[in-house]
């Protein structure tokens, strides 16, 4: 099935033929569906990320990317074991030319809040707070293009936990 939805692509992409931007989007497609099984084809329209916080207080990833334009469906998931109230995480998406230390040292304040300031007009979206072996997923439209820093906003934990949301 996966080898014929291939060929019909590849021969749809090869009628085309005459060139321009339709083409290159066809012979993208194809190569995905071509591609392992395993992998998973990209929905249009969609990003879907998954990223994951650990005990030992790091994400398992330093840089997502996605698409502008999508919409982007982000999974996130505490996979240790420790409570909230010591190794929580969250994400937080901040605004260009945030500076990320300073944000860091104010979320301190709102511990109440899960470490989120209130009213805070950095903030592109977040996840709440986690405790091991919890999940959620939030979804957002991507912001412009460009690169964004993600953080989780528990105390102490900026340092370590800090990524580029690249948006192309
Ligand atoms: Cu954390």
């Amino acid at each position: 099935m996966k080898k014929t939805l291939a060929l019909l692509f590849l021969s749809t992409s090869l009628l085309i033929g005459c060139g321009g931007e339709s083409k290159k989007s066809e012979e993208k497609q194809s190569i995905k569906i071509n591609s392992s099984s395993n992998e998973k084809v990209k929905e249009e329209g969609i990003s879907e990320v998954y990223l994951s916080g650990s005990d030992q207080m790091k994400y398992n990833k330093s840089q997502i990317t996605v698409t502008a334009g999508d919409e982007v469906v982000l999974t996130f998931e505490h996979a240790g074991k420790l409570p909230k109230e010591v190794m929580g995480h969250n994400f937080v998406l901040l605004k260009k030319g945030t500076n990320v230390q300073e944000f860091g040292q104010e979320a301190l304040e709102y511990k109440d809040n899960d470490y989120i300031p209130e009213d805070s007009d950095v903030i592109i979206v977040h996840t709440e707070m986690l405790g091991g072996g919890q999940k959620t997923t939030i979804t957002f439209q991507a912001p412009e293009k460009g690169d964004y820093d993600f953080i989780c906003s528990f105390p102490g934990h900026v340092a370590l936990m800090n990524g580029i949301f690249t948006v192309e």
